[in-house]
This record gives C-alpha cells, sequence and structure tokens, in this order.
C-alpha cells in the first residue's frame, strides 16, 4: 500500500512538473505570437426564455434600397424589443453594428438595389473597396462574404465590415484590411424575421403555398486571399433559438445549445405549430465577444452545410461567383433553422 502511494505521489509531482514546464513554454509562445486571452468560464450561462411575438418595433425598417423594383425579394427587416419571462429586455433579431449607424458598409460584390450584379467572376472589381488599417505594416488581406441574412464582421476588435442588407435582397460583399498574423475574426450572424421575437417569415414570398409562420434559415461563407476560408475549425455559437413549441426543446449539453432531434436544415426540419404562441430561447451576449483576447474554447465548433442545404438557388450574389468561394464552405452553429443569431469566430494563424 505505502509503496503504492509513494510511486502515485512520485508520478502526481512529475506530472505537475511536466504541466508547469508547458504552461512556461506556452505563456513565452504567447507572448510573442498569440493574443493573451481573457480566462474561460467552464459555467454554461443561463437560458432566457420569451413567449410570442412583439408588437414593439425600436425600428421601423433598417433595409434601404436605392433602386427598388416589384421584382425583387424586397422585405421590411424591423427591429423590435421583447420582454422575457425574467424581465429581461432583449433586442430582436439583434442589437447590430448596422441600426447603430457604426463601421464601414459593406462594399458591394453583388447588390440589386445599387444595381451592382456583376455576370460573372471576371466582371468583380475589388479596386473600389477601402482599405481598412489594423497593422500598418501588415499585409492587406481581400474577402468576400455572403450572409443569409445579416453579418457584421470584426478583425482583431475593429469593426471592418457591416452588412448594409440584412433582410433581403440578398447580397453579397468585398472586404479589405491590412493585418498581421496572429489575427482573428469574429462574425455575428443573423437570420432576420417579420414576426418579431419569433424567428419567423412569410415564405415563400408569394403565391398559393405561402406559409405565414415559416422558420427561415440562415449561413455565412467567407474567402480571405490569405487563404483562409469558413470551415469546421471555425467555432460557432447560437443565441438565440426560436420558434420553440416548448422551450424544453433546447437541450444544453454542456455550451452546446442543441436542437439536432428537431432536424437541422429544411425540408427535414420540423416546423412547430404554436404560431404567434412559440416560444423563444435566447442567451446573453458575452460583452467582449469581437475581442481577440475572447476566450472561445468552450464554444461548439461551427457546423459545414451544402449549398442544398443553404437553398442557393435563388442567391445569385453567391451562385455566380463559383471561384471566388473555392474551398470554402458554409457555416453556421448546429442549427441552420432554429439558431437565428450566431456568432462565429477564428484565429488565422
Ligand atoms: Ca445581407
Ligand atoms: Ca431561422
Amino acid at each position: 500500500m505505502s509503496s503504492t502511494r509513494g510511486s502515485s505521489a512520485g508520478r502526481t509531482l512529475a506530472g505537475v512538473a511536466i504541466v508547469l514546464g508547458s504552461a512556461v513554454l506556452a505563456s513565452c509562445q504567447t507572448t510573442g505570437s498569440s493574443p493573451q486571452l481573457d480566462a474561460a468560464d467552464p459555467t454554461p450561462p443561463g437560458r432566457i426564455v420569451t413567449q410570442g411575438e412583439t408588437r414593439k418595433l425600436i425600428a421601423q425598417n433598417l433595409t434601404t434600397c436605392a433602386h427598388p423594383n416589384p421584382k425583387m425579394n424586397l422585405r421590411v427587416a424591423a427591429v423590435g424589443e421583447v420582454t422575457a419571462t425574467d424581465g429581461t429586455v432583449i433586442v430582436t433579431p439583434a442589437e447590430t453594428a448596422l441600426q447603430k449607424g457604426l463601421g464601414p458598409r459593406s462594399h458591394d460584390m453583388y447588390n440589386e438595389c445599387d444595381r451592382i450584379t456583376p455576370r460573372n467572376t471576371a466582371e468583380v472589381s475589388t479596386a473600389g473597396a477601402p482599405v481598412i488599417e489594423i497593422d500598418p505594416d501588415g499585409e492587406v488581406i481581400t474577402g468576400y462574404i455572403v450572409a443569409d441574412n445579416y453579418y457584421e464582421m470584426y478583425v482583431n476588435g475593429r469593426l471592418v465590415s457591416v452588412d448594409s442588407t440584412p433582410f433581403t435582397p440578398f447580397n453579397s460583399a468585398i472586404v479589405k484590411f491590412r493585418v498581421k498574423r496572429p489575427y482573428t475574426v469574429a462574425i455575428m450572424g443573423v437570420d432576420w424575421e417579420e414576426h418579431m421575437g419569433l424567428g419567423m417569415e412569410l415564405f415563400p414570398v408569394s403565391g398559393p403555398k405561402q406559409n405565414p409562420w415559416h422558420p427561415g434559415d440562415g449561413g455565412l461563407i467567407v474567402k480571405l486571399s490569405d487563404g483562409t476560408v469558413t470551415d469546421s475549425s471555425w467555432k460557432a455559437q447560437s443565441f438565440y433559438i426560436a420558434p420553440l413549441n416548448d422551450p424544453k426543446e433546447v437541450v444544453e449539453r454542456g455550451h452546446l445549445h442543441d436542437t439536432t432531434h428537431l432536424g437541422r436544415v429544411h425540408p427535414v426540419a420540423k416546423k412547430p405549430n404554436c404560431q404567434g404562441k412559440c416560444y423563444a430561447v435566447r442567451y446573453p451576449i458575452p460583452a467582449n465577444w469581437q475581442s481577440p483576447r475572447f476566450n472561445d474554447s468552450y464554444w461548439p465548433r461551427a457546423y459545414e452545410y451544402t449549398d442544398t442545404d443553404i437553398g442557393v438557388r435563388n442567391l445569385p450574389a453567391y451562385t455566380r461567383y463559383p471561384e471566388l468561394f473555392e474551398g470554402a464552405r458554409w457555416i453556421w452553429s448546429v442549427n441552420l433553422v432554429f439558431d437565428n443569431l450566431v456568432i462565429m469566430r477564428k484565429t488565422v494563424r
């Protein structure tokens, strides 16, 4: 017994020495080349539950369209305020840089509202996109972005591009920034809504088969000129999950907000029948999620989705330019349909 204890203690001490040694090594490496991370909280944040649609609008329409025409899928992008069962007041579908008038608006790659609709990759011009300076001695990186529906993109905590079209028509954007490695990209994606606080919209836009209570879906794809692409090496966390027949449909597994049993993509996703009585489950958004210091180590990995999952046939903003997105994957959190506000992050080393 005693000799076993002795050798066990010896192993433990040796183990501590090794751990300490690697911690010192890691901190040396961190000082030189990686962002210092804030401490991560292992306790998953608690949920906030809301029920029903809010009529309290704080913005009537964030969509501005310079050249509207009747054939366009032009939707009103309102912003509302919903009060949760615990009294928390939440902005729905999201509090955005667009609404606050922050940051550079997206430089159009394809935008029907601005009549910028290049027919193919050869017709796309990146020349007019301004370079956002992050590191004066860094390299200039050009990026291509499509979001279903809204994105805002930060590099090392600096807002570099704000989607000019929060809902529809579907647009795509070019971004340029000058930065040194390692750098951290953080993007908030929002699947916009017409039933405020419920994550539902009218779909299709018109016709006899229109469902007024359709849970839309999200998605984000990005390719940067240094080879960085969206894929499952990114982190992705969900903060707004709806519409739900019952808040219990969101099963927390650690930091994962799991709704896979509802189906992750259309058409298999189970559309709820609760309509205006549906619930939403929310999680508080960390204050510094944009920062390179934010520690996302407990967040789930991003999930990859196919063009078919996303339903890209209606997205010339993407389908016309396959060369520009080669190797990139559509990403989102675990559920493309029910997760409506997702933050995605990647540190490029
Ligand atoms: Ca958009
Ligand atoms: Ca949705």
